[in-house]
């Protein structure tokens, strides 16, 4: 089948790209769509052409995948400008995600149309790029110098309604019938003449900006926050400034030198290597396609708090029925009013009708006997932190819950197979390990016990693309994941503080480094008393709970906090450290560089994460890098923590753990010592 076709309907050039899985602009598809504009442009019989896509959609970008190689002509902008001097009307009909490339391809033709499920966007920045065929050139003179910025940076794709009103496409068609109003739209275009302007000409919003640095520097103060320790939101900026202040060829120029500057940039090394990473994770070695997932289409929720509530959203938003079970009326009467309560905010946020919120509240099945729970085909628990409490649950579910349903725990710590074991089936048990909170946090660690078998794992693993999250699979241990590598940088935290740093110049460094928030403001909106609660050793944490500091929401932890929530250094906490510092005998050092505080606390990081995959939790590096971006905040700009380990270079960090004492991994060792790498 070749990539590109065309047909000639009515004196209509349809030209029809197919290259699956989502029409990547790869070589081969740039050539297959070079040849067949050439071919309509020569045609006697072809007075307009519309271009579309087979498949499930429009061009979804550049290939990913070309990028670092050496590229095979012809490029995209040649081809670009071959549609763009077209004398014959060209349009773009989109359905899927017009997305980069794709969305500068369309934005290159005469005019747009698209069925409403459609989105069109330019998501480079999530790569740590920004769009290299004229995107930052012609969006702004389709929707403005403000309106590019804000789509450009941000990276979202913008719905086919919206993108109407913004003037990025310029008709919608009928769902399902995009091929014909396409046709049929070209046909207005040529019996009513309408004047084929290249969006390139187009002058009036660009000119608009024109001299007004002011604009740029509004909009970069407003972002700070979100563009910290990133590149390409800047360059994205100063290619849409250049939109407004040079011709239309400069402009081009200038984009190509602020896409070669982040191109060859180690942030987007990165986050091209976690594009694929994320999408590496559903690939589990001795589960291959054969294995069919199980269906699930009713689910009972046990427990009905923070992480039950938040569990069962996920379901409700895929249309998946939800059977909430609680100890007791009151328990589960607040339970649900904590759902509502977040839909409704969503919907007063404009994100969800008020009857979509009525459909989902309808679609739970409140109860306080565990019975009601017997015909669903999986069933979660989300009930306190207990091996006991765990076990005896188990127990009671698999005395009625019916034959071959799944068992799912929500554990964050304890051993899945002892719970397993306290059933009768321990191969339809698996751990649903989800992140708080649930129903926001994208990922879900699928823990794979000893027994579970292989279409239990499959299930769970397609059930988390179902309900929006990425799965990464865990063999049992404790901590899983995420919660046991990112705990290593807990521990170095609290040892670090008692040497000198304060909490306020640890978590600034972290924050600098590009987290949303260090270690101890994270601790303190947790709460104190909930972190290492089980432990019987003392900590830094447990000797503030004794002076009745929990954390923001009591007293105070490691910051004090305003009536606004602004934290501030603490002298009790202060006082508290010193103590425990003293209580250990550890000398105070002084303050260290924020580099030096990266490293303290993020080697260990990279060590417990070679340890995970020499004890064979974590199936393969990059999947404990999507672990903690998605579950800590990990900046996605470095990649991950193994990813980032790879780029410091494995030899200097088992030098640092050594210097501090700490014994390294032997996987990280002997890749450290014959140069290999997690990642690369
Ligand atoms: N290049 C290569 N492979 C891609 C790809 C791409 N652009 N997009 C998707 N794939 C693969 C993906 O790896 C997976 O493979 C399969 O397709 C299905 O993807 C010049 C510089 C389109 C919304 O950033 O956001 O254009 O795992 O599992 O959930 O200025 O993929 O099956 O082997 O994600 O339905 C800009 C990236 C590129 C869009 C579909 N474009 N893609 O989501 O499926 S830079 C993007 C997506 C650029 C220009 C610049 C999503 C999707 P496999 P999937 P999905």
């Amino acid at each position: 089948m070749p990539v590109a076709t065309l047909e000639v309907i009515d004196g209509i050039g349809l030209i029809t790209i197919d290259s699956p899985p989502v029409n990547a602009l790869g070589v081969d598809v740039r050539r297959g769509l070079d040849a067949a504009i050439r071919e309509s442009l020569a045609a006697d019989d072809v007075n307009a052409i519309v271009l579309t896509c087979g498949g499930r959609t429009f061009f979804a970008g550049a290939d990913i995948s070309e990028f670092g190689k050496p590229l095979e002509r012809p490029d995209l902008l040649e081809v670009l400008a071959t549609i763009e001097n077209s004398a014959k009307p060209v349009i773009a009909a989109i359905h899927g995600t017009a997305l980069g490339g794709g969305c500068e391809t369309a934005i290159v033709c005469h005019y747009r149309i698209a069925v409403p499920s459609a989105r069109v966007g330019l998501p480079e920045v999530n790569l740590g790029l920004l769009p290299s065929a004229g995107g930052t050139q012609r969006l702004p003179r389709l929707v403005g110098v403000e309106q590019a910025m804000e789509i450009v940076s941000g990276g979202a794709p913008i719905a086919a309604p919206q993108a109407l009103e913004l003037g990025m496409v310029d008709a919608l068609a009928r769902e399902g019938q995009l091929r014909q109003d396409a046709i049929a739209f070209a046909r207005r275009i040529l019996q009513e003449g309408r004047p084929l302007v290249r969006v390139r000409d187009r002058q009036e919003l660009v000119a608009a900006a024109r001299g007004k640095p002011e604009i740029y520097a509004k909009f970069l103060a407003k972002n700070a926050n979100s563009f910290r320790g990133r590149r390409a939101p800047f360059n994205i900026v100063k290619a849409i400034e250049a939109a407004a202040e040079l011709p239309f060829d400069e402009g081009m120029k200038r984009e190509a030198e602020l896409f070669r500057e982040v191109h060859d940039s180690a942030e987007s090394a990165a986050q091209r290597y976690y594009f694929f990473a994320e999408r590496d994770t559903a690939r589990i070695p001795d589960i291959g396609n054969d294995v069919r997932p199980l269906p699930v289409k009713s689910v009972g929720v046990i427990g009905a708090g923070t992480m039950g509530g938040g569990i069962a959203m996920n379901f409700l938003n895929a249309g998946i029925p939800v059977t909430l079970v609680e100890m007791n009326q009151a328990a589960l009467e607040r339970g649900l009013a904590t759902i509502r309560r977040n839909y409704e905010s969503t919907a007063h946020k404009g994100r969800m009708t008020l009857e979509a919120v009525e459909k989902r509240m309808a679609a739970i099945t409140p109860s306080v006997d565990l019975a009601a729970v017997t015909n669903v085909d999986l069933v979660i628990e989300a009930i306190y932190e207990e091996i006991g409490i765990k076990k005896d649950l188990f127990a009671r579910l698999d005395a009625i819950v019916r034959a071959r349903a799944i068992l799912a725990s929500n554990t964050s710590f304890l051993n899945l197979d002892v719970i397993a074991d306290a059933t009768r089936r321990p191969e339809d048990v698996v751990g649903l390990h989800f992140f708080s909170p649930a129903n926001v946090m994208r990922l879900l660690e699928v823990v794979r016990g000893a027994k579970t078998r292989k279409q239990v794992v499959a299930t769970a693993m397609s059930l988390a693309r179902t309900i929006r999250k990425v799965p990464v699979l865990s063999r049992v241990g404790y901590g899983f994941i995420a919660n046991r590598v990112m705990a290593a940088r807990m521990a170095e935290a609290d040892s670090l503080v008692l040497e000198g740093p304060t909490p306020t110049e640890v978590d600034r460094a972290i924050y600098e480094f590009g987290f949303a928030m260090g270690p101890f403001r994270m601790i303190d909106l947790v709460g104190l008393d909930v972190i290492g609660r089980d432990s019987d050793e003392r900590t830094l944490a447990g000797d503030l709970v004794k002076r009745g500091r929990l954390g923001q929401k009591m007293n105070g932890g490691f910051y004090d906090y305003d009536e606004k929530r602004n934290p501030t250094p603490s002298a009790v906490a202060a006082e508290v450290i010193a103590e425990f510092a003293a209580s250990k005998g550890v000398r105070n050092t002084g303050p260290l560089q924020a580099d030096e505080i990266v490293a303290r606390l993020l080697y260990p990081v990279v060590n417990e994460g070679a340890r995970v995959l020499e004890e064979g939790i974590a199936l393969r590096a990059s999947d404990i890098d999507v672990a903690c971006v998605l579950g800590y905040g990990w900046p996605v700009q470095t990649g991950g923590p193994m990813f980032w380990g790879d780029t410091v270079g494995l030899s200097r960090i088992v030098e640092g753990l050594r210097a501090r004492g700490v014994r390294p991994a032997n996987l990280l060792i002997e890749k450290a010592a014959n140069g290999g790498s997690f990642t690369r």
